[in-house]
Protein backbone atom coordinates (compact mmCIF):
# COMPACT_ATOMS: atom_id res chain seq x y z
CA UNK A 1 0.00 0.00 0.00
CA UNK A 2 1.18 3.52 -0.74
CA UNK A 3 0.68 5.22 3.51
CA UNK A 4 1.10 9.06 3.59
CA UNK A 5 2.23 9.24 7.53
CA UNK A 6 1.51 13.09 8.71
CA UNK A 7 3.50 14.05 11.43
CA UNK A 8 5.57 10.91 10.64
CA UNK A 9 8.63 13.07 12.64
CA UNK A 10 6.74 12.86 15.99
CA UNK A 11 7.10 10.25 18.84
CA UNK A 12 4.76 7.78 17.39
CA UNK A 13 4.65 8.69 13.38
CA UNK A 14 8.70 8.08 13.10
CA UNK A 15 8.46 4.71 14.61
CA UNK A 16 5.25 3.96 12.74
CA UNK A 17 6.65 4.83 9.29
CA UNK A 18 9.76 2.57 10.10
CA UNK A 19 7.31 -0.51 11.19
CA UNK A 20 5.36 0.02 8.10
CA UNK A 21 8.14 0.49 5.39
CA UNK A 22 9.67 -2.89 7.21
CA UNK A 23 6.07 -4.66 5.96
CA UNK A 24 6.60 -3.52 2.67
CA UNK A 25 4.45 -0.71 2.41
CA UNK A 26 5.25 2.51 0.49
CA UNK A 27 5.85 5.24 3.21
CA UNK A 28 5.74 9.03 2.86
CA UNK A 29 6.19 11.50 5.68
CA UNK A 30 4.63 14.62 5.70
CA UNK A 31 5.49 17.28 8.54
CA UNK A 32 6.45 20.92 9.28
CA UNK A 33 8.69 20.14 12.11
CA UNK A 34 6.46 22.29 14.74
CA UNK A 35 7.24 19.78 17.74
CA UNK A 36 10.84 20.55 17.26
CA UNK A 37 9.71 24.22 17.52
CA UNK A 38 8.00 23.87 20.88
CA UNK A 39 11.14 22.16 22.66
CA UNK A 40 12.58 25.80 21.64
CA UNK A 41 9.87 27.65 22.73
CA UNK A 42 9.98 25.50 26.20
CA UNK A 43 14.03 25.30 26.44
CA UNK A 44 13.61 21.22 26.78
CA UNK A 45 14.70 18.73 24.34
CA UNK A 46 13.87 15.14 24.21
CA UNK A 47 15.84 13.10 26.34
CA UNK A 48 17.03 10.80 23.48
CA UNK A 49 18.75 12.69 20.99
CA UNK A 50 16.94 12.60 17.75
CA UNK A 51 18.02 13.14 13.90
CA UNK A 52 16.94 15.44 11.28
CA UNK A 53 14.60 13.73 9.68
CA UNK A 54 16.97 13.71 6.33
CA UNK A 55 19.64 12.01 7.98
CA UNK A 56 16.82 9.49 9.82
CA UNK A 57 15.56 8.50 6.26
CA UNK A 58 19.14 8.08 5.28
CA UNK A 59 20.20 6.22 8.13
CA UNK A 60 17.09 3.87 7.57
CA UNK A 61 17.88 3.49 3.83
CA UNK A 62 21.34 2.49 4.65
CA UNK A 63 19.99 -0.64 7.14
CA UNK A 64 17.39 -1.92 4.41
CA UNK A 65 17.51 -0.19 1.45
CA UNK A 66 14.09 1.06 1.43
CA UNK A 67 13.31 4.30 0.64
CA UNK A 68 10.70 6.59 2.46
CA UNK A 69 9.18 9.94 0.59
CA UNK A 70 9.06 13.26 2.20
CA UNK A 71 6.48 16.24 2.20
CA UNK A 72 7.55 19.69 4.35
CA UNK A 73 3.89 20.64 4.71
CA UNK A 74 1.61 22.48 7.29
CA UNK A 75 -1.64 20.83 7.12
CA UNK A 76 -3.22 24.76 8.14
CA UNK A 77 -1.89 25.30 4.65
CA UNK A 78 -4.66 23.97 2.68
CA UNK A 79 -2.55 24.60 -0.99
CA UNK A 80 0.48 22.46 0.27
CA UNK A 81 -1.91 19.81 1.90
CA UNK A 82 -3.90 19.15 -1.50
CA UNK A 83 -0.37 19.18 -3.12
CA UNK A 84 0.99 16.64 -1.14
CA UNK A 85 -1.95 13.93 -1.23
CA UNK A 86 -1.92 14.83 -4.87
CA UNK A 87 1.64 13.81 -5.59
CA UNK A 88 2.20 11.16 -3.47
CA UNK A 89 -1.42 9.44 -4.15
CA UNK A 90 -1.63 7.30 -1.27
CA UNK A 91 -4.02 4.39 -0.37
CA UNK A 92 -4.01 5.17 2.96
CA UNK A 93 -3.17 8.69 4.91
CA UNK A 94 -2.23 8.24 9.01
CA UNK A 95 -2.74 11.25 10.47
CA UNK A 96 -0.95 11.92 13.38
CA UNK A 97 -0.05 15.80 12.83
CA UNK A 98 -1.95 17.70 15.61
CA UNK A 99 -0.48 19.41 19.07
CA UNK A 100 -0.91 16.76 21.12
CA UNK A 101 -0.41 17.70 24.84
CA UNK A 102 -3.33 18.89 27.45
CA UNK A 103 -0.87 21.24 29.52
CA UNK A 104 0.56 23.18 26.10
CA UNK A 105 -2.96 23.78 25.57
CA UNK A 106 -4.10 24.99 29.27
CA UNK A 107 -1.02 27.82 28.95
CA UNK A 108 -3.07 30.46 27.77
CA UNK A 109 -5.35 32.25 25.78
CA UNK A 110 -2.97 31.98 22.57
CA UNK A 111 -1.69 28.25 22.98
CA UNK A 112 -5.36 27.21 23.34
CA UNK A 113 -6.46 29.24 20.15
CA UNK A 114 -3.11 27.85 18.46
CA UNK A 115 -3.87 24.09 19.71
CA UNK A 116 -7.51 24.24 17.81
CA UNK A 117 -6.81 26.04 15.21
CA UNK A 118 -4.04 23.58 14.16
CA UNK A 119 -5.79 20.67 15.20
CA UNK A 120 -8.89 21.27 13.94
CA UNK A 121 -8.41 23.27 10.38
CA UNK A 122 -5.74 21.13 9.74
CA UNK A 123 -7.67 17.65 9.81
CA UNK A 124 -10.51 19.78 8.01
CA UNK A 125 -8.25 20.81 5.51
CA UNK A 126 -6.84 16.55 5.08
CA UNK A 127 -10.70 15.98 5.27
CA UNK A 128 -11.06 17.87 1.76
CA UNK A 129 -8.13 17.26 0.25
CA UNK A 130 -9.15 13.73 0.27
CA UNK A 131 -12.86 14.83 -0.92
CA UNK A 132 -11.22 16.61 -3.75
CA UNK A 133 -8.15 14.11 -4.88
CA UNK A 134 -9.54 10.45 -4.16
CA UNK A 135 -12.77 9.99 -2.01
CA UNK A 136 -11.46 6.14 -1.78
CA UNK A 137 -8.59 7.16 0.61
CA UNK A 138 -8.88 5.66 3.90
CA UNK A 139 -8.18 8.14 6.81
CA UNK A 140 -6.90 6.78 9.95
CA UNK A 141 -6.51 9.31 12.55
CA UNK A 142 -5.55 9.81 15.94
CA UNK A 143 -7.54 10.46 18.83
CA UNK A 144 -7.87 10.14 22.11
CA UNK A 145 -9.26 7.91 24.65
CA UNK A 146 -9.53 11.30 26.85
CA UNK A 147 -12.63 12.14 24.23
CA UNK A 148 -14.85 10.60 26.76
CA UNK A 149 -13.35 12.03 29.99
CA UNK A 150 -14.81 10.13 32.66
CA UNK A 151 -18.04 9.00 32.52
CA UNK A 152 -20.22 7.22 35.10
CA UNK A 153 -20.96 4.35 32.66
CA UNK A 154 -18.91 1.94 31.05
CA UNK A 155 -17.16 3.84 27.69
CA UNK A 156 -18.27 1.75 24.22
CA UNK A 157 -16.17 1.84 21.19
CA UNK A 158 -17.22 4.88 19.75
CA UNK A 159 -20.88 4.34 19.44
CA UNK A 160 -23.85 4.04 22.27
CA UNK A 161 -26.85 2.23 21.77
CA UNK A 162 -29.58 4.66 23.38
CA UNK A 163 -33.23 4.43 23.96
CA UNK A 164 -35.42 7.40 24.94
CA UNK A 165 -38.89 7.78 25.70
CA UNK A 166 -39.76 4.40 24.21
CA UNK A 167 -37.21 5.05 21.03
CA UNK A 168 -33.91 3.38 20.16
CA UNK A 169 -30.70 5.06 18.01
CA UNK A 170 -26.61 4.61 17.45
CA UNK A 171 -25.14 7.83 18.56
CA UNK A 172 -21.71 8.72 18.88
CA UNK A 173 -20.67 8.04 22.52
CA UNK A 174 -21.16 11.13 24.59
CA UNK A 175 -18.25 13.47 24.81
CA UNK A 176 -16.51 14.89 28.26
CA UNK A 177 -12.76 15.98 27.67
CA UNK A 178 -10.32 17.15 30.04
CA UNK A 179 -8.63 20.46 28.18
CA UNK A 180 -8.72 22.39 24.90
CA UNK A 181 -6.43 19.35 23.82
CA UNK A 182 -9.26 16.84 24.19
CA UNK A 183 -11.51 18.86 22.67
CA UNK A 184 -9.97 19.44 19.77
CA UNK A 185 -9.62 15.78 19.16
CA UNK A 186 -13.58 15.65 19.79
CA UNK A 187 -14.42 18.17 17.34
CA UNK A 188 -12.00 16.74 14.60
CA UNK A 189 -14.48 13.49 15.28
CA UNK A 190 -17.23 15.30 14.62
CA UNK A 191 -15.97 16.65 11.40
CA UNK A 192 -14.76 13.31 10.64
CA UNK A 193 -17.79 11.37 10.95
CA UNK A 194 -19.50 13.75 9.32
CA UNK A 195 -17.21 13.77 5.74
CA UNK A 196 -17.99 9.76 6.10
CA UNK A 197 -21.92 10.59 6.71
CA UNK A 198 -22.28 13.20 3.90
CA UNK A 199 -19.22 12.66 1.50
CA UNK A 200 -18.80 8.58 1.32
CA UNK A 201 -15.48 9.02 3.12
CA UNK A 202 -14.07 6.02 4.38
CA UNK A 203 -12.05 6.61 8.05
CA UNK A 204 -10.70 5.20 11.41
CA UNK A 205 -10.73 7.03 14.48
CA UNK A 206 -8.04 5.66 17.24
CA UNK A 207 -9.12 6.63 20.48
CA UNK A 208 -5.49 6.24 21.83
CA UNK A 209 -5.09 5.92 25.02
CA UNK A 210 -1.77 7.15 27.11
CA UNK A 211 1.27 5.96 25.34
CA UNK A 212 4.23 4.01 26.94
CA UNK A 213 7.95 2.77 25.95
CA UNK A 214 10.62 4.73 23.69
CA UNK A 215 11.82 1.41 21.78
CA UNK A 216 10.41 -0.50 18.58
CA UNK A 217 12.61 -3.20 16.82
CA UNK A 218 13.64 -0.76 13.74
CA UNK A 219 14.33 2.45 16.25
CA UNK A 220 16.70 -0.04 17.93
CA UNK A 221 18.76 -0.56 15.10
CA UNK A 222 20.80 2.42 15.04
CA UNK A 223 21.14 5.31 17.03
CA UNK A 224 20.46 7.79 14.45
CA UNK A 225 17.02 6.04 13.72
CA UNK A 226 15.64 6.87 17.73
CA UNK A 227 12.25 8.52 18.39
CA UNK A 228 11.83 11.47 20.81
CA UNK A 229 11.46 10.63 24.58
CA UNK A 230 9.84 13.22 26.46
CA UNK A 231 9.71 13.94 30.23
CA UNK A 232 9.26 17.66 31.12
CA UNK A 233 5.75 18.27 32.88
CA UNK A 234 3.95 19.38 29.60
CA UNK A 235 4.54 16.86 26.65
CA UNK A 236 5.90 13.75 29.10
CA UNK A 237 3.49 11.22 29.31
CA UNK A 238 3.44 9.71 32.88
CA UNK A 239 4.65 6.10 32.90
CA UNK A 240 7.56 7.70 30.74
CA UNK A 241 7.80 10.37 33.35
CA UNK A 242 7.88 8.48 36.29
CA UNK A 243 11.05 6.29 34.80
CA UNK A 244 12.75 9.29 34.54
CA UNK A 245 12.14 10.82 37.82
CA UNK A 246 12.56 7.05 39.53
CA UNK A 247 16.45 7.10 37.69
CA UNK A 248 17.10 10.96 38.62
CA UNK A 249 16.20 9.93 42.24
CA UNK A 250 13.64 12.18 41.90
CA UNK A 251 9.96 11.67 43.68
CA UNK A 252 7.22 10.52 41.58
CA UNK A 253 5.05 13.20 40.71
CA UNK A 254 1.31 12.28 41.61
CA UNK A 255 -1.21 14.42 40.88
CA UNK A 256 -3.92 14.65 43.32
CA UNK A 257 -4.66 11.20 44.83
CA UNK A 258 -3.90 9.04 42.23
CA UNK A 259 -7.08 7.11 41.62
CA UNK A 260 -7.11 9.10 37.90
CA UNK A 261 -7.43 5.47 35.46
CA UNK A 262 -6.33 5.92 32.37
CA UNK A 263 -6.08 3.53 29.19
CA UNK A 264 -2.32 2.74 28.12
CA UNK A 265 -0.52 1.17 25.54
CA UNK A 266 3.24 0.21 24.50
CA UNK A 267 4.65 1.90 22.12
CA UNK A 268 5.15 -0.95 20.12
CA UNK A 269 1.13 -2.23 20.26
CA UNK A 270 0.71 1.29 18.94
CA UNK A 271 2.79 0.85 15.30
CA UNK A 272 0.89 -2.71 15.27
CA UNK A 273 -2.25 -0.80 15.71
CA UNK A 274 -1.85 1.71 12.69
CA UNK A 275 -0.73 -1.68 10.76
CA UNK A 276 -3.89 -3.64 11.26
CA UNK A 277 -5.81 -0.90 10.67
CA UNK A 278 -4.34 0.24 7.32
CA UNK A 279 -4.36 -3.11 5.90
CA UNK A 280 -7.72 -3.87 6.91
CA UNK A 281 -9.61 -0.40 5.75
CA UNK A 282 -13.23 0.73 6.51
CA UNK A 283 -15.91 0.56 3.92
CA UNK A 284 -16.86 3.48 1.96
CA UNK A 285 -18.99 6.10 3.95
CA UNK A 286 -17.79 4.35 7.35
CA UNK A 287 -16.54 5.84 10.15
CA UNK A 288 -14.82 3.34 12.34
CA UNK A 289 -14.11 4.35 15.86
CA UNK A 290 -11.57 1.65 18.05
CA UNK A 291 -10.42 2.30 21.90
CA UNK A 292 -6.85 1.85 21.09
CA UNK A 293 -5.47 0.71 24.70
CA UNK A 294 -4.82 -2.52 25.79
CA UNK A 295 -5.33 -2.14 30.19
CA UNK A 296 -6.62 0.80 32.63
CA UNK A 297 -4.53 1.64 35.41
CA UNK A 298 -4.43 4.26 37.94
CA UNK A 299 -1.48 6.36 38.28
CA UNK A 300 -1.37 5.17 41.82
CA UNK A 301 -0.59 1.62 39.70
CA UNK A 302 1.40 2.80 37.22
CA UNK A 303 3.43 4.49 40.19
CA UNK A 304 3.90 1.96 42.34
CA UNK A 305 4.77 -0.72 39.06
CA UNK A 306 8.34 1.66 38.38
CA UNK A 307 8.63 1.61 41.71
CA UNK A 308 8.76 -1.90 42.05
CA UNK A 309 10.94 -2.35 38.84
CA UNK A 310 13.08 0.22 40.38
CA UNK A 311 16.38 -0.93 41.14
CA UNK A 312 17.07 2.22 43.61
CA UNK A 313 14.40 3.28 46.24
CA UNK A 314 11.71 5.24 45.05
CA UNK A 315 9.61 7.89 46.76
CA UNK A 316 6.22 8.48 45.82
CA UNK A 317 4.74 12.54 46.30
CA UNK A 318 1.51 13.67 45.95
CA UNK A 319 1.12 16.62 44.72
CA UNK A 320 -1.76 19.58 44.50
CA UNK A 321 -3.25 18.50 41.08
CA UNK A 322 -2.88 21.12 38.64
CA UNK A 323 -5.76 19.81 36.50
CA UNK A 324 -9.47 19.59 37.16
CA UNK A 325 -10.27 16.09 36.40
CA UNK A 326 -11.87 13.31 39.07
CA UNK A 327 -9.64 11.66 41.16
CA UNK A 328 -11.62 8.61 41.72
CA UNK A 329 -13.78 7.24 39.63
CA UNK A 330 -15.76 4.55 37.58
CA UNK A 331 -13.66 3.65 34.64
CA UNK A 332 -14.60 0.40 32.49
CA UNK A 333 -13.48 0.34 28.62
CA UNK A 334 -14.94 -1.69 25.79
CA UNK A 335 -11.48 -2.32 23.63
CA UNK A 336 -12.25 -5.33 21.48
CA UNK A 337 -11.68 -3.80 18.08
CA UNK A 338 -8.16 -3.87 17.52
CA UNK A 339 -7.59 -7.50 18.79
CA UNK A 340 -10.44 -8.77 16.39
CA UNK A 341 -8.30 -7.17 14.01
CA UNK A 342 -5.10 -9.40 14.91
CA UNK A 343 -3.54 -7.23 17.76
CA UNK A 344 -1.26 -9.24 20.45
CA UNK A 345 -0.97 -7.04 23.40
CA UNK A 346 2.33 -6.45 25.35
CA UNK A 347 0.58 -5.44 28.90
CA UNK A 348 3.04 -3.97 31.48
CA UNK A 349 2.90 -6.79 33.85
CA UNK A 350 4.31 -9.09 31.41
CA UNK A 351 6.69 -6.45 29.27
CA UNK A 352 10.42 -6.04 30.27
CA UNK A 353 10.41 -2.19 30.50
CA UNK A 354 14.12 -2.38 31.68
CA UNK A 355 15.12 -1.19 28.23
CA UNK A 356 12.96 2.20 28.85
CA UNK A 357 15.46 2.32 32.53
CA UNK A 358 18.79 1.58 30.64
CA UNK A 359 17.99 4.31 27.45
CA UNK A 360 16.79 6.94 30.40
CA UNK A 361 20.24 5.91 32.52
CA UNK A 362 22.52 6.28 29.25
CA UNK A 363 20.82 9.82 28.73
CA UNK A 364 20.25 11.07 32.29
CA UNK A 365 22.61 13.94 32.27
CA UNK A 366 20.12 15.63 29.45
CA UNK A 367 17.57 15.83 31.69
CA UNK A 368 16.64 19.48 33.19
CA UNK A 369 14.96 17.82 36.58
CA UNK A 370 13.07 21.55 37.29
CA UNK A 371 11.12 21.57 33.87
CA UNK A 372 9.60 17.71 35.90
CA UNK A 373 7.58 20.11 37.92
CA UNK A 374 4.16 21.06 36.51
CA UNK A 375 3.57 25.00 35.71
CA UNK A 376 0.12 24.51 34.07
CA UNK A 377 -2.65 25.27 36.50
CA UNK A 378 -6.23 24.54 34.70
CA UNK A 379 -7.39 26.75 36.72
CA UNK A 380 -5.74 30.15 36.19
CA UNK A 381 -6.58 31.60 32.59
CA UNK A 382 -2.57 31.45 31.91
CA UNK A 383 0.59 30.25 33.94
CA UNK A 384 3.93 30.73 33.06
CA UNK A 385 5.98 27.53 30.85
CA UNK A 386 9.06 27.42 32.94
CA UNK A 387 9.93 27.41 36.97
P1 LIG B 1 4.32 14.48 18.52
O1 LIG B 1 4.10 15.91 18.90
O2 LIG B 1 5.61 13.85 18.91
O3 LIG B 1 4.16 14.34 16.92
C1 LIG B 1 3.25 15.09 16.17
C2 LIG B 1 3.94 15.50 14.86
O4 LIG B 1 3.02 16.26 14.08
C3 LIG B 1 5.17 16.38 15.09
O5 LIG B 1 6.27 15.86 14.36
C4 LIG B 1 4.74 17.76 14.59
O6 LIG B 1 5.82 18.49 14.05
C5 LIG B 1 3.67 17.40 13.56
N1 LIG B 1 2.67 18.45 13.36
C6 LIG B 1 1.91 19.08 14.29
N2 LIG B 1 1.11 20.00 13.71
C7 LIG B 1 1.34 19.93 12.38
C8 LIG B 1 0.83 20.63 11.27
N3 LIG B 1 -0.07 21.62 11.39
N4 LIG B 1 1.30 20.31 10.03
C9 LIG B 1 2.23 19.33 9.87
N5 LIG B 1 2.76 18.64 10.90
C10 LIG B 1 2.33 18.96 12.14
O7 LIG B 1 3.08 13.65 19.06
P2 LIG B 1 2.91 12.07 19.28
O8 LIG B 1 3.09 11.77 20.71
O9 LIG B 1 3.69 11.33 18.27
O10 LIG B 1 1.36 11.92 18.99
C11 LIG B 1 0.91 11.69 17.66
C12 LIG B 1 -0.62 11.69 17.63
O11 LIG B 1 -1.12 10.67 18.49
C13 LIG B 1 -1.25 13.00 18.10
O12 LIG B 1 -2.34 13.31 17.28
C14 LIG B 1 -1.70 12.69 19.51
O13 LIG B 1 -2.80 13.47 19.87
C15 LIG B 1 -2.04 11.22 19.42
N6 LIG B 1 -1.90 10.53 20.72
C16 LIG B 1 -0.69 10.51 21.36
C17 LIG B 1 -0.56 9.85 22.58
C18 LIG B 1 0.73 9.80 23.35
O14 LIG B 1 0.74 9.29 24.48
N7 LIG B 1 1.84 10.31 22.81
C19 LIG B 1 -1.68 9.20 23.12
C20 LIG B 1 -2.90 9.26 22.44
C21 LIG B 1 -3.00 9.92 21.24
N1 LIG C 1 -0.23 12.69 35.92
C1 LIG C 1 0.27 12.59 37.19
N2 LIG C 1 1.58 12.91 37.37
C2 LIG C 1 2.40 13.31 36.36
C3 LIG C 1 1.86 13.40 35.05
C4 LIG C 1 0.54 13.09 34.87
O1 LIG C 1 -0.42 12.22 38.13
O2 LIG C 1 3.58 13.59 36.61
C5 LIG C 1 -1.65 12.30 35.67
C6 LIG C 1 -2.50 13.39 35.05
O3 LIG C 1 -3.06 14.23 36.04
C7 LIG C 1 -3.52 12.58 34.28
C8 LIG C 1 -2.76 11.33 33.87
O4 LIG C 1 -1.62 11.26 34.72
O5 LIG C 1 -4.57 12.19 35.14
C9 LIG C 1 -2.32 11.29 32.44
O6 LIG C 1 -1.54 12.42 32.17
P1 LIG C 1 -0.51 12.44 30.94
O7 LIG C 1 0.20 13.77 30.95
O8 LIG C 1 0.31 11.21 30.93
O9 LIG C 1 -1.50 12.29 29.70
P2 LIG C 1 -2.55 13.29 29.05
O10 LIG C 1 -2.38 14.68 29.47
O11 LIG C 1 -3.90 12.68 29.19
O12 LIG C 1 -2.12 13.23 27.52
C10 LIG C 1 -1.40 12.12 26.94
C11 LIG C 1 -0.86 12.57 25.60
C12 LIG C 1 -2.04 12.93 24.69
C13 LIG C 1 -3.01 11.78 24.62
C14 LIG C 1 -3.45 11.32 25.99
C15 LIG C 1 -4.24 10.02 25.96
O13 LIG C 1 -0.01 13.69 25.77
O14 LIG C 1 -1.55 13.24 23.39
O15 LIG C 1 -4.13 12.15 23.87
O16 LIG C 1 -2.28 11.02 26.79
S1 LIG C 1 -5.56 10.03 27.11
O17 LIG C 1 -5.02 10.30 28.43
O18 LIG C 1 -6.18 8.72 27.02
O19 LIG C 1 -6.46 11.08 26.70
Amino acid sequence: MRILILGGDGYLGWPTALHLSDRGHDVAIGDNFVRRQYDHEMGVESLVPIAPLHTRIRAWHEHTGRLIDTFVADLTDAHATFDMIDRFRPDTIIHFAEQRAAPYSMIDREHAVYTQYNNVIGTLNVLYAIKETDPDIHLVKLGTMGEYGTPNIDIEEGWLELSHKGRTDRVLYPKRPGSFYHLSKVHDSHNIEFACRVWGLRATDLNQGVVYGQQTPQTALDDRLATRFDYDAIFGTVLNRFVVQSVLGEPLTIYGEGGQTRGVIDIRDTVECLRLTSEQPADRGEFRVFNQMTESLSITQIAETIANISPDPVKIEHLENPRVELENHHYNVVHHGLVELGLEPHLLSDTLIDSLFAITRRYAHRARPDAMLPTIEWRKPSSKISN
